[in-house]
């Protein structure tokens, strides 16, 4: 019998190359929020998926970029790899086919005596799978990776086999989670998420930069959960864009989020939202302190 293995995988790579959905559909639970737009994900998000002869600990961090300079991108940027470098096998997701600069900043940093696993994701969109091949050598070449698998968060496909290469590189040693323990985070953290994402789902392209989501009050009242949410802004122009003509487009995105909640929680949900203006919070070192980001 195989000895059982347990340990952490830290997920890093530049923003939208798809780690975010890859966790999702690893621990089949939707955890970590998933946008068209880079650097949706701000926090490390924890996802565990048990196995009999393995526990993987995945965790999900924001993509490393390069192009804005606020206080708010500085720390998503160092805890782009900070995951990576803290678990026992770093997870380096790149595109299919696409390896630039961004990518190899990310693995910059990542010490070269971490063990590191590459994922090619989005494989589904390759029309002419042998030009995979040269890519793939290519990419053999950047790095002592433990295996290079190619897969696709949206299909699935090749999962099993990038499971197998990770349980292989992880540490032999008993489960540290309840096998029925999906994550780390409470239900307070996932409202705020879910509603963040529907801001950078639903808003054009630089407003959801400027959002962030606070839980004013989480209640558990009998089976409903009573949750209070407020949006932050930097502007009053933005507060208007955000609530839109007659408050339609806020009821929208809360009405989306709500449904959401009520999928991953079990059971109904009353949500409640405000927008309030709060200038210049991703450049406020305070402010983002308060938010959590240290
Ligand atoms: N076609 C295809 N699209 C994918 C795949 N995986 C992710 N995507 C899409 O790629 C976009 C980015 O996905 P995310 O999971 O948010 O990417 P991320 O790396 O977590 O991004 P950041 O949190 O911004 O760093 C979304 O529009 C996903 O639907 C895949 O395997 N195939
Ligand atoms: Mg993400």
């Amino acid at each position: 019998m195989n000895p059982h293995r347990c340990g952490t995988i830290g997920i890093a790579g530049r923003p939208n190359t798809g780690k975010s959905s890859l966790l999702n559909r690893l621990v089949g639970e939707k955890l970590s929020i998933v946008s068209p737009k880079p650097q949706t994900t701000r926090h490390l998000v924890t996802g565990i998926l048990t196995r009999d002869d393995c526990q993987y600990v995945f965790v999900d961090a924001p993509g490393q970029q390069s192009r804005s300079r606020s206080a708010l991108h500085r720390t998503l940027n160092r805890r782009a790899t900070q995951a990576a470098r803290d678990a026992d096998v770093a997870l380096f997701v790149v595109e299919a086919l696409r390896f630039g600069p961004e990518d190899a900043a990310v693995l910059d940093k990542i010490p070269h005596d971490q063990k590191i696993l590459a994922v090619v994701n989005k494989i589904d969109v390759v029309k002419k799978h042998r030009d995979l091949i040269p890519f793939l050598d290519r990419l053999s070449k950047t790095r002592a990776f433990e295996a290079i698998v190619p897969v696709s968060a949206l299909t699935g496909k090749n999962l099993p086999q990038l499971l197998e290469a990770l349980r292989v590189a992880l540490p032999e040693g008993p489960a540290v989670y309840p096998a029925e323990q999906l994550t780390d985070r409470d239900e307070r953290f996932f409202a705020a998420e879910l509603l963040r994402e529907k801001l950078f789902q639903q808003m054009g392209e630089e407003l959801p930069y400027r959002c962030e989501v606070v839980i004013d009050s989480f209640k558990e009242e009998g089976r409903l959960r009573r949750i209070e949410a407020t949006i932050l802004v930097e502007r009053d122009s933005q507060k208007a864009i955000v609530v839109g003509a007659g408050g339609e487009r806020l009821k929208k995105m809360a009405s989306a989020a709500r449904k959401d909640m009520e999928k991953l929680f079990g059971g109904k949900v009353y949500l409640g939202t405000w927008v309030k203006v709060r200038k210049s919070w991703t450049d406020d070192a305070r402010v983002l302190r308060q938010l959590g980001y240290e």
